[in-house]
Order: structure tokens, then C-alpha cells, then sequence
């Protein structure tokens, strides 16, 4: 096993759209068992494949508090079953330090594949809804901070290009 690099806001890969998973191999579990060792090391509650620079429709999230129930989301789908909007304090590996509220709804469906290519589907509310929309959103190339005022974000991309600097 082995923990991933995670890029950071602004980095330019983070707007990569992914494509569809199509070889269910080994492979494919490797990077599944490396995402989910990288979002424990974090600690994170989700991770999308973007997020490690690998552009393919891959999402581990782990909302439990024993995190001890990992999920895996190959080519995930998602419908909106209730469009009431809920607000939740979000965070990110790729912009480390910052949380925002944003609103998402708060009920949807999932459907996706696991990593040998079953399909499952799955209603999310709570905590769960909000992660898998955030995740998903990442494969679309999207971040929370997208849904910010521009004020802020840009705010947010100062600090970390400045923490960036300083790393360098
Ligand atoms: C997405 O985010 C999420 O800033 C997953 O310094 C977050 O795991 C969905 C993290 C909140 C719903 C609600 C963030 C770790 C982890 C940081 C994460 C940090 C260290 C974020
Ligand atoms: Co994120």
C-alpha cells in the first residue's frame, strides 16, 4: 500500500473531467486500496481519483465515526431524490486549512460499480450526501470553493499559493 500525493487549490489538474473506469483489473484495486490508506493518513472522510491525478471515475469515502466502513464508487451516478437545499460546513484535502458552508439537496440516489464491476445503488442523506456530491464534483473538475463568492475563493487561492511558495 502506499499514500498518494494530493494536489492542492489552484492547481490546474483539479479541473480535469474524468473518464469512465472500463478495466475492472488489479490495477484498479491497487489504486482503490492506495486512495482509501491516503484519505485515512489524512484524515479525510472522501477522496476522488482527481485528487491523487489520476483522471478516471474512482471515489472512497468513509463517513462512519470508527472509520471502519470504507466505500468505493466506481462510475457513479447521481439523482437528486429531494432538491431541499442543506447546508453543511465543507472541507477538502486539495484546500487544506479551509471550511466553507455550502448548500447541496440533501437527499439523492446513487448509482455506481464496485471494484469488480458490480453494480449497486444507494440513497444518501446527512453527512453521506454531502460527501458523495462533494466527491463527485471533484471528477467533474469542480470544487467547494467553486461555489463561494469570488471574494473568497480568491482569498482562499492567495493563502495556498503563498503556503506553496513557502514549501517551495
Ligand atoms: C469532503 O473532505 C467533505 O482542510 C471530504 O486540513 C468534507 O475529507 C465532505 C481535511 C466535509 C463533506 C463535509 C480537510 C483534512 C479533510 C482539511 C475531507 C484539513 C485536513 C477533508
Ligand atoms: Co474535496
Amino acid at each position: 500500500m502506499a499514500i498518494l500525493d494530493i494536489l492542492e487549490f489552484p492547481d490546474p489538474r483539479l479541473r480535469t473531467k474524468a473518464k469512465p473506469v472500463t478495466e475492472f483489473d488489479n490495477a484498479l484495486k491497487t489504486l482503490v486500496d492506495n486512495m482509501l490508506q491516503t484519505m485515512y493518513a489524512a484524515p479525510g472522510i472522501g477522496l476522488a481519483a482527481t485528487q491523487v491525478n489520476v483522471h478516471r471515475r474512482i471515489l472512497v469515502i468513509d463517513v462512519s465515526e470508527s472509520r471502519d466502513t470504507p466505500m468505493v464508487f466506481i462510475n457513479p451516478e447521481i439523482e437528486v431524490i429531494d432538491p431541499a437545499e442543506h447546508e453543511y460546513d465543507e472541507g477538502c484535502l486539495s484546500v487544506p486549512g479551509f471550511y466553507e458552508t455550502v448548500a447541496r439537496p440533501g437527499l439523492v440516489m446513487i448509482k455506481a460499480q464496485d471494484v469488480s464491476s458490480e453494480h449497486f445503488s444507494l440513497q444518501a442523506d446527512g453527512l453521506l450526501a454531502v460527501c458523495i456530491q462533494h466527491e463527485i464534483d471533484h471528477l467533474e473538475g469542480k470544487l467547494f470553493v467553486d461555489y463561494l463568492s469570488p471574494l473568497k475563493r480568491q482569498r482562499i487561492r492567495k493563502k495556498l499559493e503563498k503556503q506553496h511558495r513557502q514549501q517551495a
